[in-house]
């Protein structure tokens, strides 16, 4: 299979320029290609990881991967998928987050000058934050005429509601990072989401016009989910790279918790898994669902991919400590983790007894109840089934130092910190 083939294969293509001609190119030279990222958060969220990841495959295959951070078009904001207008970022948070998202692009990526097609990174604010606005509008506006701009998805979807200058202007700067890459760096080919679609070809439209030479463009498509509910969004909110931002573990926890119906497609979209092993994993799906291997591998792999091992070593323990209760093996740094998202409670009365604990603690919702849960042995504090109603805090015992945690039935748990 050659890159095309298997982009083809993982459903990662959407839409191509050309098809033919860029397998042709593909499989006769190196192809310098690239994918734009704007620093519209502090942190790229797993949306972006599917982009990245076919940057990836394209090095892998022996291609230059270019990944741009839109330093300069982040000013301004893409509509493109959008229904309503955007706030602009001040140009301190736009470099600051800039910063931040070109650190994560570089970790998946290999850009060592000793392998013959390194990965670079570029920033357009370079090229864009000079540009003059006589020279832009009379060199590179005069290539649009405002009724291509109209006819573009993204400007047409905002004609009803409204639509500034500056978001209306957007496709052109992006069109001229193209132009720009593909004069400065050779580079033939654009990659994106299927949003990208209309900024892609806006670009080969200006180098058919400028430059002549022949590039193209590949869109991969929008990621679904067949529940209907939006992929990468969980209660807690979007799920993040930044570790700081979406736990090693809450991330690992986001890939086990995909369904039976998704995981084949998640498997052949984020992982670099051979078909073999994706048809595997596909037919345990069939047989034994109920073992959820294929969520297993797929949440190890992704994880590792985007936290490393040692993360990923870390998240399987918290998960398996959950699952069998023995939460007194877990870290200081584990627990907090394991129970960023859970209920939490802080105690400082140490002679407080069990059953106003408990009620204190929201693990129940009456004395009543607590005593109930305790008598009926649902009830475990720190790995240990406890049924002394008597029972204090100070004699319950301490994890890491300064928590208790409480667990009611099989998966209800709660935190509880203590003075130190
Ligand atoms: C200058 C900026 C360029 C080329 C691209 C860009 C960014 C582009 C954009 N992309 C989205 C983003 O930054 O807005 N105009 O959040 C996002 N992208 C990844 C995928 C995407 C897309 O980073 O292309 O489709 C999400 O999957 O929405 O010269």
């Amino acid at each position: 299979m050659n890159i095309l083939q298997d982009l083809e294969y993982r459903g990662l293509v959407y839409q191509t320029t050309n098809r033919e001609e860029l397998e042709k190119k593909l499989e006769t030279e190196a192809v310098t290609l690239y994918c734009g990222f704007d620093p519209t958060a502090d942190s790229l969220h797993i949306g972006s990881l599917l982009p990245i990841l076919t940057l990836r495959r394209f090095q892998l295959a022996g291609h230059i991967p270019l990944a741009l951070v839109g330093g300069g078009t982040g000013m301004i904001g893409d509509p493109s998928g959008r229904s309503t207008e955007r706030s602009l970022n001040t140009s301190d948070v736009v470099d600051e987050w800039s910063q931040s998202i070109k650190n994560q692009l570089s970790r998946f990526l290999d850009f060592s000058e000793s392998r013959a097609n390194p990965a670079q990174l570029v920033n357009n604010y370079d090229w864009l934050g000079s540009l003059q606005v006589i020279d832009f509008l009379r060199d590179i506006g005069k290539n649009f005429t405002v009724n291509y701009m109209l006819a573009k998805d993204s400007v047409d979807s905002r004609i009803e509601n409204g639509i500034s200058f500056t978001e209306f202007s957007y496709m052109i700067l992006q069109s001229y990072d193209f132009m720009k890459l593909n004069e400065t760096k050779n580079c033939s080919l654009q990659i994106g989401g299927s949003d990208q679609w209309g900024n892609i070809t806006a670009g080969l439209d200006l180098i058919g016009r400028t430059t002549k030479k022949v590039a193209f463009g590949l869109t991969m498509p929008l990621i679904t989910k067949s529940d209907g509910t939006k992929f990468g969004k969980t209660a807690g909110g979007a799920v993040w790279l930044d570790a700081s931002k979406t736990s090693p573990y809450q991330f690992y926890q986001f890939w086990i918790n995909t369904d039976d119906n998704d995981v084949v497609k998640f498997l052949k979209y984020f992982t670099f898994l051979t078909p073999d092993e994706i048809s595997r994993l596909e037919e345990e799906v069939q047989k034994q669902p109920e073992k959820r291997e294929a969520q297993k591998v797929l949440a190890a792999e992704v994880t590792k991919l985007v936290h490393g091992e040692a993360a990923l070593a870390s998240a399987i323990n918290i998960t398996q400590a959950l699952f069998s209760g023995n939460v007194q093996e877990l870290s200081r740094k584990e627990l907090e983790e394991a129970f960023k998202d859970v209920p939490s409670t802080t105690v400082e009365d140490v002679e407080m007894g069990l059953v106003d604990l408990l009620v204190a603690a929201k693990a129940a919702p009456s004395k009543r109840q607590a005593r109930q849960d305790v008598e009926s042995g649902a009830v475990t504090v720190n790995g240990t089934k406890v049924t002394d109603l008597e029972a204090k805090v100070s004699g319950l015992g301490r994890i890491g130092g300064a928590h208790l945690i409480i667990r009611r039935g099989k998966k209800n748990y709660f935190l509880v910190r203590l003075p130190d």
